[in-house]
């Protein structure tokens, strides 16, 4: 068993599209061990996307994920980290396959509906920034 962690991204919780992510979650044979509605702060945004700092887009970023409320949530299956970036499709939903979370609800590569980390070891270090070991089970 393989841990991931994703968030449901502002732009795809204001739109009213938690609850059909979350069944494309369940669907695909998630465990779901922690789920928690938040609205990020500045700091926490920051911290969580800290690799990105320096970049272009890193201001835009930080804006878009503080802008409203996200859905964070621990995921639990087999080969999670690559599962959970398959459902969730490309970075960029122009070249999303069809289905997928990012080409259904995303609108361009910044505003793109969903995360999910890219590696375990990556999975292990954002589910520890969000949830206790006490909140995992
Ligand atoms: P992924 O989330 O698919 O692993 P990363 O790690 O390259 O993609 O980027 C992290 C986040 O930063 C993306 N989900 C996206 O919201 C944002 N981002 C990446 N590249 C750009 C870009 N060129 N312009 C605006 N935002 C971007």
């Amino acid at each position: 068993m393989e841990r991931t962690f994703a968030i449901i991204k502002p732009d795809a919780v204001a739109a009213g599209h938690t609850g059909h992510i979350i069944a494309m979650i369940e669907e695909a044979g998630f465990r779901i061990l922690a789920m928690r509605r938040e609205h990020l702060t500045r700091p926490v945004a920051e911290g969580f996307y800290a690799v990105h700092k320096g970049k272009g887009f890193f201001a835009e970023l930080i804006e878009f994920m503080t802008e409203a409320p996200v859905v964070l949530l621990a995921l639990e299956r087999e080969d999670a980290v690559a599962k959970w970036r398959e459902v969730m499709g490309s970075t960029n939903p122009d070249n999303a396959a069809p289905g997928t979370v990012r080409k259904l609800y995303g609108t361009n590569i910044g505003r793109n509906a969903s995360h999910g980390s890219d590696s375990v070891e990556n999975a292990g270090i954002e589910l520890s920034w969000f949830f206790r070991g006490s909140e995992l089970g």
